[in-house]
């Protein structure tokens, strides 16, 4: 038998005796400890600082600040300025975030155009799988979300924007039921909850584990059926501004020509989504193709701040065999119907409900320890053993509350029902982003911006769950306020100066990279 079966067998046989075993949990030192010591976050040679621009002298890692401090591609003679749209609100990004916003806004009887780099929907909202977070049963709190939520994030979350989403998650999961998102529910018909890392008590409403693919599903459907206007194959490479600090259109180029086309428009709101395609460090991603960070180099380029640019979020159980699915995600909602992490002996090493920073940290360790197992691609990884959650909750479980999981795997012969897989950190999130203020304005004025685009609500480690939320609520949040604003403004000039003053800046700084941003695919695309 090979090292990885005699391995594997260690965990099928350690299986019945470990059912019921209890994981100490880890203290707060402990926790710190271990995070400081292997969660990526903290590898000092990763980080890079910045040199110029609104976050000069502060530090994020070198893949997002070669781009922060990439040029444009738009060129300093170009041509002028000519809109072909002329619109209220400009929304930029394809995802549940834009969707959300444009629903909004169409609602408050904004003109909208939507454009999208992929297809209407191609988005990380899709690729989310184990739940929403909701403070819903009647012995939860948002107090209670909230609370849960800092401390997750390490203390570092803002505070209003907590506060906002937690408050608003009701209301949101409502609307969205009430437009045909259809929530796991309980045979009397209640809405059926799941705990996740880091959380009290049960709050995840879930579609079994394709969560943000129901969520896409309704939202792309009334954007069709509000007939918004929506451009695909149309990214934006560069804001446009009037010169003295407001937003008032953007740039897209045509994929399917290469063509520029110049928006103008009262507001604009960015729903441009992550940054997994950066592949920061090296870690495989758990992210869609396009998730290329495109709004916060255009965003940093014209004068608005980043905030918590530095903290990423590297999901424990990203798979690591086959090679094929690297990186691809395990949900957590796996772990929280008891599946146990082991290392190559077949040990726990940690309690596996812990937030994700903590559980990411231990499997590095684990790893780096030499208690990892090596795939025949040669990554490393710990086995989760799936096959428990049936033996824990009745045979059929993970047929029932794991389709999607049971249908990737078994595409390369691996039942999950019968045999543990192997698993390790993968890149999914970027905890921080575009500042913005409690409307999702950024301080670039009239440029909103919503979703995982933006930071500060989930402080340095997000929940699960809290970003399928984060981008209703914020989503709706930016739709309401910019069409608030665009009723009250007419549209403003539009003119490239901040670029003149970027390269000013630029040059000052003593860069000349030859990085041009956005990114829009990842560099492997271009290869081939
Ligand atoms: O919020 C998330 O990131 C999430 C629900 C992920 C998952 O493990 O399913």
């Amino acid at each position: 038998m090979s090292d990885i079966d005699v391995s594997k067998e260690r965990v099928n046989t350690s299986r019945a005796a470990r059912s019921q075993q209890e994981m100490p949990r880890l203290s707060a030192e402990e926790k710190d400890d271990l995070v400081h010591r292997y969660h990526p976050d903290y590898k000092k040679e990763a980080y890079a600082t910045l040199r110029f621009g609104p976050n000069k002298g502060e530090q994020t890692v070198h893949e997002l600040a070669r781009l922060l401090e990439g040029e444009s591609p738009v060129p300093a003679d170009f041509p002028a300025l000519k809109p072909a749209h002329q619109v209220d609100i400009l929304i930029i990004g394809g995802g549940g975030a834009g969707a959300t916003a444009a629903l909004t806004a169409k609602a408050a009887g904004a003109k909208i155009l939507m454009a999208t780099k992929l297809r209407l929907g191609d988005s990380n909202t899709v690729m989310a799988e184990g739940g929403m977070q909701v403070a819903v049963s009647p012995e939860d709190s948002p107090i209670r979300h909230f609370v849960d939520s800092l401390k997750g994030g390490h203390m570092a979350n803002d505070r209003v924007l907590l506060k906002q989403l937690v408050e608003e998650g009701p209301s949101v999961a409502q609307w969205l039921i009430d437009l045909g998102v259809m929530f796991d529910r309980e045979d009397d018909g209640n809405l059926s909850l799941r705990a996740g890392g880091g959380s009290s008590l049960p709050r995840l409403l879930r579609c079994k584990d394709y969560t943000g693919l129901e969520l896409m599903r309704v939202l792309k459907d009334c954007v069709l059926n509000e007939e918004v206007e929506v451009l695909e194959f149309s990214p934006v490479i560069e804001l446009l501004t009037d010169g003295k600090g407001s937003c008032t259109g953007a740039i897209l180029k045509d994929l399917d020509n290469d063509r520029r086309i110049v928006v103008q428009a009262k507001t604009v709101i960015l729903a441009t989504g992550g940054i997994g395609r950066l592949h920061i460090q090296g870690f495989p991603t758990s992210n869609h193709f396009g998730a290329t960070g495109d709004g916060l180099s255009i965003t940093y380029r014209a004068g608005a701040s980043l905030t918590l640019q530095d903290t990423f979020q590297y999901h424990p159980t990203g798979a690591v065999f086959p090679e094929a699915m690297a990186g691809l995600l395990v949900t957590e909602a796996i772990r929280s119907a008891g599946a146990h992490l082991l290392n190559a002996k077949g040990e726990r090493f940690v309690y596996e409900l812990e937030t994700r920073d903590a559980v990411a940290s231990a499997v590095i360790r684990e790893c780096l320890e030499g208690r990892g197992i090596q795939t025949p691609a040669g990554r490393y990884g710990v086995w989760i053993d799936m096959p428990l959650v049936d033996q824990i909750n009745g045979e059929g479980t993970l047929e029932k509350r794991f389709p999607n999981m049971i249908r990737q795997f078994s595409r390369y012969d691996i039942d999950i029902r019968k045999e543990p897989v192997l698993v390790y950190p993968t890149l999914h999130y970027q905890n921080g982003g575009i500042q913005i203020d409690a409307e999702g304005e950024s301080t670039l004025k009239n440029l909103f911006v919503a979703g995982e685009a933006s930071g500060g609500i989930h402080g340095r480690n997000r929940l699960m769950g809290n970003s399928l939320l984060d981008i209703i609520v914020y989503g709706k949040r930016a739709g309401a306020a910019a069409s608030k604003r665009a009723a009250a403004s007419d549209f403003g000039p539009l003119s490239l100066d901040h670029l003149s003053r970027f390269r000013k800046e630029r040059s000052e700084a003593g860069v000349n990279s030859d990085v041009v941003s956005p990114m829009l695919f990842p560099d492997y695309v271009k290869k081939q």
